[in-house]
């Protein structure tokens, strides 16, 4: 660990050294091994990707949660294996990174088998980004969605009063020697955490991303978070996406909505818990994956994309774990010292 001397206020970490911080703080709060380790690992890639408001800052939420009382920091996983094409996991009121290593396994099985597969979490509390789930099932040659709800809110485009939660939507598709194709967005305007990152340095957020508690615009995140409501992102079109994955990923699952989590939080200011589904399609059982012809096409695909100056989604995050992985990143001072106060 190095604090870098043009920017006092910031703090270098390694991937190991975030890993082991992370173990640390969520063993010292009472969380068992493998939990922890589940954690640690994608709080550590987030990190090294810089998706900011899913890495270390999560370190915080995570232990709040579980010095709420909300959470088991124990409880194993059960499977359940509900047909030839699905399994579910029941978290057991843990958080859902040890439910998505234990399931996925059984998923990828599924779907190799079958050609589709869908593995739903439930009763899970959920506070991590979705790539790290896509990207992994991409790695095994498996096309994958990944949807969950969160905590209610986000208002709905046409009302002002939170309903939805900001509900990301993941796709991973396997390449060939390359990094997946893998896109994960918030349906809301920005996640969250964004506007918890903006709160704690006291920093503006875009115009769009919010209204305060009279349904007005607002650049404060504070009055977006105190009684205000987040915005989807593209109006009717992001409102009925996140309502696609309030139905799928809840009810449908037999799980939560983003209100019942909500309201199962009943103001302690926790980790959103409800249920996640995740589904994966074997290329081989649709015709793709003999060869030339189709993933060629794709490729095309993306080449009509990346040949105008556009990017692909995820390139920033592949940039960032090349230059993480042999540099490390920076993290804010005030960041790391509340994460230090942790193991107090
Ligand atoms: P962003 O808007 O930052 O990015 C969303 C996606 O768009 C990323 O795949 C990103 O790739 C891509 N992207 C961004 N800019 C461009 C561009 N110019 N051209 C092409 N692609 C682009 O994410 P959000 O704020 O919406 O969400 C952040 C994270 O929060 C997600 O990982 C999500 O899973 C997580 N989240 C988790 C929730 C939960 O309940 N567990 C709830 C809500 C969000 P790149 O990363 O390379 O920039
Ligand atoms: O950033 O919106 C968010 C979020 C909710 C739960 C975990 N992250």
């Amino acid at each position: 660990m190095l604090v870098n001397s043009s920017m006092t206020e910031s703090v270098r970490l390694s991937i190991a050294e975030v890993h082991e911080l992370a173990v640390r703080v969520l063993s010292h709060n009472g969380m068992s091994e493998a939990h922890a380790n589940a954690i640690a690992k994608v709080i550590a890639a987030g990190q090294r990707d810089e998706c900011h408001s899913h890495g270390v800052y999560r370190l915080l939420v995570t232990t709040h949660t579980l010095r709420k009382g909300k959470v088991s920091g124990t409880a194993e996983p059960v499977v359940h294996d509900r047909s030839p094409a699905i399994v579910a996991v029941d978290a057991r009121f843990a958080f859902s990174q040890l439910a998505f290593e234990v399931g996925s396994k059984v998923l990828v099985e599924k779907a190799r088998n079958v050609g589709i597969a869908a593995l739903a979490i439930n009763n899970c509390f959920h506070f991590s980004a979705l790539w790290p789930e896509v990207e992994w099932l991409a790695e095994q040659g498996l096309a994958a969605m990944a949807l969950t709800p969160s905590h209610a809110w986000v208002a709905p485009a046409g009302g002002s009063r939170p309903a939805l939660g900001t509900n990301p939507v993941a796709f991973g598709w396997p390449r060939q020697g390359d990094f997946p194709y893998v896109f994960d967005f918030a349906t809301s305007a920005a996640a969250r955490g964004e506007i918890e990152l903006h709160r704690r340095a006291g920093t503006e957020i875009p115009l769009g991303w919010g209204v305060d508690a009279s349904g007005l615009p607002t650049a404060d995140p504070s009055a977006v978070v105190n009684g205000g409501a987040m915005l989807t992102f593209g109006g009717h079109k992001g409102s009925a996406l996140s309502t696609m994955v309030e139905l799928l990923a809840g009810p449908l699952i037999g799980d939560l909505t983003s209100l019942d989590s909500l309201a199962l939080d009943d103001g302690a200011g926790g980790t959103p818990c409800h249920g996640e589904l995740i589904v994966a399609f074997d290329p081989k059982h649709f015709g793709l994956g003999d060869g030339p012809g189709d993933a060629a096409r794709a490729e095309r695909l993306f080449s009509a994309i990346t040949d105008q100056g556009a990017r692909l989604p995820s390139q920033r995050r592949f940039e960032a774990r090349t230059r993480s992985q042999s540099e490390g990143f920076f993290i804010p001072q005030a960041l790391y010292s509340d994460v230090l106060a942790l193991l107090r």
